[in-house]
């Protein structure tokens, strides 16, 4: 897109409020006007909730209908009028949850006009994910974008980093100032070209914890990048294109890790290879950087571990090079950054450094298991905060959340449960006394305020995936509303997504290309009332906190593009559609031998006593329970009874068929899935195995062993109530959750 003309292109509430205001009206602009609600839509069995301008007089019901024929097929009432101080709107809450029916629809308010059409589905999320992905390839540095991957913003390529100079201020004695280096690869980090450690370093992790949470949504997430096709996922090679730039950052000499990777100054407003007549730098090392590549690739090292015949070596390397990183930040544990005076792109800098050490110790504890990490990390003394580029510590707990369940016994799970479960709530508790029903209070808009909410929204998803609590997931739906939006200005923030979204972001490919439309797949910043490229733009529409915002080409401190922003994204859409119910049952279609070989292999124990029993337990009764699914459950060791619960809707039959399949077991030391499997294999009858007397044996899925490491098979998990692949994939995910581990499924 050509650099946009001063009329500003907001939505179309928005622009008409501003346009009054640019005409010289002294009155600050207000909220956009109508219905706001997520202009892409739900999961059926979402909360889904939409704003309705409290107008004097106006009626307090609202209509559901079809978006073809105005069927009406819910109908409610409003809740009561409540005020938004970011905004100081007055809206009240249409809370339209009860409909599941997929479809597409509008709201209808009387004195309103309708609102957007939205849709209520299965998969409302997935082409968004993959967008959302698919942007982080359309800011690769270094490679041309050819049009079967890029479509219209295809491009040749630019910056290819293969000779970079050491800047002064990163000299060494084996690398003086002017040496030259290659640091091909990475992201650029936002609307400009530059490349950044801090910023890379969250924004990798969070992709790859996308994939270690949430493996099976994201091994399906195709984006139609080069590597698609290939035996490893989309979204750990996108990482992948990041981590050999990160690689290259490390000096060889002594492990420590160079700021940024940037001209002296920043590129103009045109495409990447127009803009390479500028040298770049390596600049400064810093603690942050190192902390941050460490953290970085500790994770990197344990979820790529399963792909060393796509990258030899790699998980090796990776482990290696975060440990000589942290052992750089300790000898050098207070080197902020600063820009050096002839430098003046992103600083990035950080002063406050506790978090990044809790961070790269939490991930260098849970790849290696090394105790020295976990004193490192000092749990007591790190509290759980929203993530940010400056403040990461929220990373650290995310991750030892995930992985609670095979962390050393020095590790306490208690504190664990309750720093996640204490920053949960204070979200939640935001979100349900704000009248946008949003976990954003004034002081939470800065410069990319939408990543606040995303991350805000991944916390959430955290402790929703330790307790369940149902708040927890509809406060994060509703932090995902906002962004898709539910928010004062009406716009969907997420570009070519939605009814109305951002036209002119502060992102030099779009700005430089020939294309109107901006390249899709990118959170625009959002709202940041502390404008701090006022000087170099139109005036904004208000200063309030929530409308502080312009949809133009000029404002990086409103509508600039970043991939640290887009990371939860790409998070938020995958967790919510695992985690909400109903979409998490997507049903098994069916396991292979081997792959039933290798759920034994990974869903082992280290000790099972009667605590993991009653834990387990209660696990698999939740998950059947938020799938409105009704189950038998026992699980035994050494043939004592640990647990049974019948749920709600079963039947004594269940108990018969749990004996049964449990007895095949013991007595195979396999799952009687994996039995099924082996007679269907050879072309046998489930229900007449010839060794096997039918009355004491069932060859149905469900009945899982319960193996300890070194000891051998101690017992059984079964559940029955479903179809047998269904009742095996319930135990294969609770116990996958339970221990922490992943690629079971
Ligand atoms: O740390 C202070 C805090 O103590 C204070 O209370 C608060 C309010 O004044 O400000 C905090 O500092 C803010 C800092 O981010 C940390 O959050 C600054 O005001 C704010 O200006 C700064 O914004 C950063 C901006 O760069 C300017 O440095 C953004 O977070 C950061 O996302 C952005 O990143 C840029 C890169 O530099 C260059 N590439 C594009 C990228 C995205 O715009
Ligand atoms: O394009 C730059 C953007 O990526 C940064 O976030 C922003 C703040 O550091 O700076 C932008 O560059 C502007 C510079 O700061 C001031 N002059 C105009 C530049 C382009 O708008």
């Amino acid at each position: 897109m050509r650099p946009p003309s001063l009329r500003l292109r907001l939505g179309l509430g928005l622009g008409l409020h501003l346009g009054l205001l640019l005409a010289g009206s002294a009155a600050a602009a207000g909220p956009a006007p109508g219905i706001k609600l997520n202009q892409i839509g739900y999961l059926p069995q979402a909360s889904k909730l939409a704003l309705v301008p409290a107008a004097p007089g106006a009626g307090a019901a609202f209509d559901v209908v079809t978006a073809d024929t105005a069927r009406v097929v819910l109908q409610g009432r409003l809740g009561g009028p409540t005020n938004w101080a970011p905004a100081d709107d007055t809206v009240r809450v249409a809370d339209f949850s009860a409909l599941r029916t997929p479809g597409r629809y509008r709201l209808r308010v009387a004195g309103q006009p309708e609102s957007d059409v939205f849709t209520i589905g299965a998969d409302s999320y997935r082409a968004l994910d993959g967008a959302a992905l698919k942007a982080f390839y359309f800011n690769r540095s270094g490679t041309a974008l050819a049009a079967r991957h890029a479509g219209p913003y295809a491009r040749p390529a630019g910056h290819p980093d293969d000779r970079v100079l050491v800047h002064p201020s990163a000299a060494s004695g084996t690398r003086p100032a002017g040496t030259v280096i290659a640091a091909a690869h990475g992201w650029y980090d936002a609307g400009d070209y530059n490349k950044y450690i801090a910023s890379s370093a969250i924004s990798t992790y969070t992709l790859l914890a996308a994939y270690e949470h949430f493996p099976q949504w994201f091994a399906k997430l195709e984006t139609g990048i080069p590597e698609s096709g290939d035996a490893v996922p989309d979204i750990l090679d996108e990482a992948m294109w990041n981590l050999d730039w990160m690689l290259a950052m490390q000096d060889p000499e002594d492990g420590g890790v160079y700021h940024k990777l940037t001209n002296l100054r920043f590129d103009a407003m045109v495409l990447p290879h127009e803009a390479m007549r500028e040298p770049r730098y390596v600049v400064a090392k810093s603690t942050a950087a190192a902390l941050g590549f460490a953290a970085t690739m500790a994770t990197a090292s344990r979820v790529l571990a399963g792909q060393e015949q796509r990258w030899p070596g790699l998980a090796a390397r990776t482990l290696a090079a975060a440990e000589r990183a942290w052992a750089w930040a300790g000898a050098h544990p207070a080197l902020p950054f600063k820009n050096p005076p002839d430098v003046v792109t992103g600083e990035y800098g950080d002063v406050h450094l506790d978090d990044e050490f809790a961070w790269a110790a939490a991930e260098l504890y849970i790849t290696t298991g090394k105790d020295s990490y976990y004193a490192a990390l000092a749990p007591e003394a790190v509290s759980a905060t929203v993530p940010a580029w400056d403040d990461v510590r929220g990373l650290a707990w995310m991750s030892l959340a995930h992985h609670r369940n095979r962390l050393g016994p020095g590790a306490d799970r208690a504190l664990i449960a309750s720093r996640v479960d204490g920053l949960a709530a204070r979200l939640a508790a935001e979100w349900r006394a704000s009248g946008y029903r949003v976990a954003m209070r004034g002081a939470d808009f800065v410069w990319g305020s939408n990543a606040v909410v995303l991350n805000g929204a991944m916390m959430l998803l955290q402790a929703y995936r330790l307790n369940g609590k149902r708040d927890y997931l509809d406060a994060a739906q509703s932090n995902l509303d906002f962004v898709l939006g539910r928010n004062p200005l009406g716009l969907s923030f997420v570009t070519g997504f939605g009814a109305r979204t951002p036209q002119h972001p502060h992102h030099r490919p779009s700005l430089g290309d020939a294309v109107a439309a901006p390249v899709p797949g990118f959170v625009a910043g959002g709202p940041n009332p502390l404008q701090q490229d006022r000087a170099e733009c139109p005036p904004y529409p208000s200063s309030l906190p929530g409308l502080s915002y312009l949809d133009h080409a000029c404002s990086y401190a409103s509508n600039e593009v970043a991939i640290n922003w887009n990371a939860p994204l790409v998070y938020v859409l995958g967790a919510l559609s695992t985690l909400t119910p109903g979409e998490a049952s997507m049903p098994p279609t069916d396991y292979s031998l081997a792959q039933l070989q290798r759920q034994e292999d990974l869903l082992q124990f280290d000790s099972f006593g009667n605590g993991a029993a009653l834990d387990i337990g209660l696990k698999l009764v939740a998950l059947a329970r938020v799938e409105g699914k009704a189950v038998a459950v026992e699980i035994r060791r050494n043939g004592m009874l640990l647990f049974a619960h019948g749920m709600d809707g079963t039947a004594p039959d269940h108990a018969d068929w749990i004996r049964r399949k449990s007895n095949l077991v013991n007595r195979t030391g396999h799952s009687s899935y994996y039995m099924h499997a082996q007679v269907k294999a050879d072309g046998g009858d489930i229900d007449a195995m010839p060794t096997f007397d039918a009355r004491e044996y069932a060859a149905h899925g469900g009945a899982f062993p319960v193996r300890v490491r070194g000891t051998g098979l101690v017992g059984s998990i079964t559940v029955s109530g479903l179809p047998g692949v269904e009742d095996h994939a319930l135990v294969v995910r609770a116990l996958q959750d339970y221990l922490g581990v992943n690629g079971a499924l």
